[in-house]
């Protein structure tokens, strides 16, 4: 086994997910071994490492399935930097993907790259030496044009819209700063596709560990677990000499949009519904808050009214994707956390709800209804605050403030990184968020659930 990509991030949705395309990859193509780096937590690459990068890989659906992955065959920790930068100037390396979460890519609320934000000011003032995926990409790049070899391609696996050219923009931008010619070069030879990543993954626990230990009789440190679905979308823009990823059930499409677009709306914008709802009402997983029919029949609602019809006209059968989320939402093999899912809202929120607030808005849709979860977000917030318990969240400091006071929902809409001005100054929406959070404050999430 070669090494052909290198990914940033190897946490337990990418263990699960592209691990798994590209483990079966390489059963044809031996060039495509992934390089794991993770440079800030020392945790995972060195018990992958131990392992040689061998984990197992539980599917847990109607039918319980094992299997052991190993697509790994190099491991960067923290103080490895130097290996990481070397490694990106190998030829060999055609592929430098990641899934460091919506906040790793340091953008502010317009999506745009924040340039106040402390990795970014960081790796500005230290370009070789970087912590950002932004910083990383630019200098891998660089080096590469030093060398007069061809740019690897960028692939983001996180969930946001347009998730390739915002990565492209932010590294453009940021190389600026740099150097313009860097910048007119990589904008230039880099291709960043657009992707669409999806598969339910919860957090692994020690019950999936014992469970590994039981079933198999292998004593794994990080086994990760995924229901059956599994899809993975990538934008056909792929230079010649890039992985068969169509070989392995990957669909590559011309233009990724409609389908990010659809999954972050419907899937993820649901899922966050659940959570926030789902926690201020008491439950504590997806399948309980689902197993709890009002719940489900508002989030039903929810999407087949207020969010497929901002997705029309679409090249999809939403009302049947649609269907099929919310049966894989019940899989009761999976115990995935509703405070998992409650983590960074104020990263999620806006591709996942406001943009489809945003899009009733401008189709004269009446927006009583999405506006309640981003209200239960507030809620959840102030909740948190109010208790002195952990809010999971890159503005975590910000959201606590806002949210320990009587105004808390008032104060939240003022967050600029998460509210556009002109949603959070449009009345119709303001109104009817307020008045969501006051009406949950007063009588539960219930009694509005029901209304
Ligand atoms: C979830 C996602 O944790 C979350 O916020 O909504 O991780 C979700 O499970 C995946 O995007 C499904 O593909």
């Amino acid at each position: 086994m070669q090494t052909g990509i290198v990914h940033f991030g190897p946490g337990a949705f990418h263990r699960a997910h592209q691990a798994d395309y590209i483990d079966r990859l390489l059963a044809d193509d031996p060039q495509w071994g992934i390089a794991a780096v993770s440079l800030r937590s020392p945790g995972t690459v060195a018990a992958l490492e131990a392992q040689e990068g061998r984990y197992t890989l539980a599917i847990l659906d109607a039918e319980t399935r094992f299997r052991t992955l190993a697509a790994h065959n190099r491991f960067f920790g923290p103080g490895e930097s130097a290996g990481v930068r070397a490694l990106l100037r190998d030829p060999a390396i055609r592929i430098v993907s990641s899934t460091v979460t919506e906040k790793g890519y340091c953008l502010s609320g317009d999506g745009s790259l924040d340039f106040d934000h402390p990795d970014i000011v960081h790796d500005l003032a230290n370009p070789e030496d970087p912590v950002s995926i932004v910083g990383w990409l630019t200098l891998g790049l660089a080096d590469r044009r030093e060398a007069g070899l061809p740019a690897f391609t960028p692939l983001c696996c996180d969930n946001m819209v347009s998730n390739g050219k915002k990565l492209k923009a932010a590294v453009v931008a940021y190389a600026e700063r740099r150097d313009p010619a860097l910048a007119a070069w990589i904008a230039r030879e880099a291709i960043f596709p657009d992707t669409m990543v999806d598969s339910i993954t919860p957090a692994t626990d020690d019950r999936l560990r014992a469970l590994v230990r039981d079933e198999t009789g292998w004593n794994d440190a990080l086994p990760v677990s995924r229901e059956a679905y599994a899809a993975w979308v990538i934008e056909d823009v792929l230079p010649p000499g890039s992985p068969d990823f169509a070989s392995v059930g990957v669909v590559l499409a011309p233009d990724v949009g409609a389908w990010e677009k659809a999954k972050l709306r419907i899937l993820n914008g649901a899922h966050s519904s659940l959570a926030y709802l789902g926690l201020l009402i008491g439950h504590e997983t997806v399948a309980d808050a689902m197993a709890d029919g009002e719940l489900a029949g508002f989030v039903e609602r929810l999407i087949r009214r207020d969010i497929v019809p901002g997705l029309e006209p679409s090249p999809l059968d939403l009302q049947s994707y649609a269907s099929e989320i919310l049966d894989r939402f019940r899989n009761p093999a999976i115990g995935h956390r509703l405070s998992q899912i409650a983590w960074d809202g104020s990263q999620k929120l806006p591709y996942r709800l406001l943009d489809s607030v945003g899009d009733a808005l401008a189709g004269g849709r009446d927006v009583a209804r999405l506006a309640v979860p981003v209200a239960a977000w507030m809620l959840f917030i102030q909740r948190q605050a109010r208790a002195g318990a952990q809010i999971v969240d890159p503005l975590a400091a910000e959201l606590a403030r806002h949210g320990v006071g009587d105004d808390a929902a008032e104060a939240l809409l003022g967050m600029r990184q998460v509210f556009p001005a002109a949603l959070a100054e449009n009345s119709t929406f303001r109104a009817a968020v307020l008045g969501a959070a006051d009406a949950m404050r007063q009588e539960g999430p219930r009694a509005l659930l029901a209304a």
